[in-house]
């Protein structure tokens, strides 16, 4: 028998600084949703200083919500081939260049600490480039690890991981259902 899964809400953080930017987001979203997962809210698009490792092009960044059954390993295995199919190079080490980069923020109902999978994404709760964004998807959405809404965080957040953090299309560049 099939494990048959509820459907609930995930949020995902994508992020892109090689090649056409908006290209590679809306591909990946497109992927998404043909994937399994009802994209119905994206945020507004973002430009954001280069975070972790500092020398290299600025990313584009932006969130996204959507309801799906797929079980949170199958999510995670879309994410990876959203990447791959992008020609991310998976050698290359953590915090550099990519075309895209599909992270998964939370998902409703479910915490996950697995050798794979950690949800809630680890720094997410940090990071200006992650928080900007999720706000217009999530404003008021728990993060069940801080305690705190994604408001609340994003509120909380210090001048260091706002500098720089700028809004470059309003929501609408990709058109979600819903
Ligand atoms: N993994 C564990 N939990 C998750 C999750 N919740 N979502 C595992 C996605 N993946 C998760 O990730 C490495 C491994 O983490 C995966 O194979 C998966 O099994 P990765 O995406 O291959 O590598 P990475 O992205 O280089 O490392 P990491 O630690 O995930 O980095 P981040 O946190 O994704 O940061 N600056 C700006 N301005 N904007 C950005 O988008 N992104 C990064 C990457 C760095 N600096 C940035 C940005
Ligand atoms: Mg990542």
């Amino acid at each position: 028998m099939t494990e048959e899964l509820l459907s609930r809400r995930v949020y995902l953080g994508l992020g892109s600084n090689l090649g056409n930017r908006v290209a590679r987001l809306v591909d990946a979203l497109d992927a998404l949703v043909a994937g399994g997962i009802q994209i119905d809210a994206v945020s507004a698009l973002y430009e954001t200083p280069p975070w972790g490792v500092t020398e290299q092009p600025s990313f584009l960044n932006a969130a996204a919500s959507g309801e799906t059954a797929l079980p949170a390993a199958a999510i995670l295995e879309l994410a990876k081939h959203i990447e791959a199919d992008a020609g991310r190079d998976f050698d290359a080490p953590r915090w550099t260049a990519r075309p895209i980069d599909v992270d998964i923020l939370l998902i409703e109902g479910e915490t996950i600490a697995t050798e794979t999978l950690t949800v809630p994404h680890p720094l997410m709760h940090e990071r200006g480039f992650v928080l900007i964004p999720l706000v217009d998807v999530a404003a008021n959405v728990d993060h069940p690890g801080q305690r705190q809404t994604i408001g609340q965080l994003a509120g909380a957040l210090p001048d260091s991981e706002r500098t720089g953090v700028v809004e470059v299309e309003p929501a609408g560049w990709y058109p979600a259902a819903g």
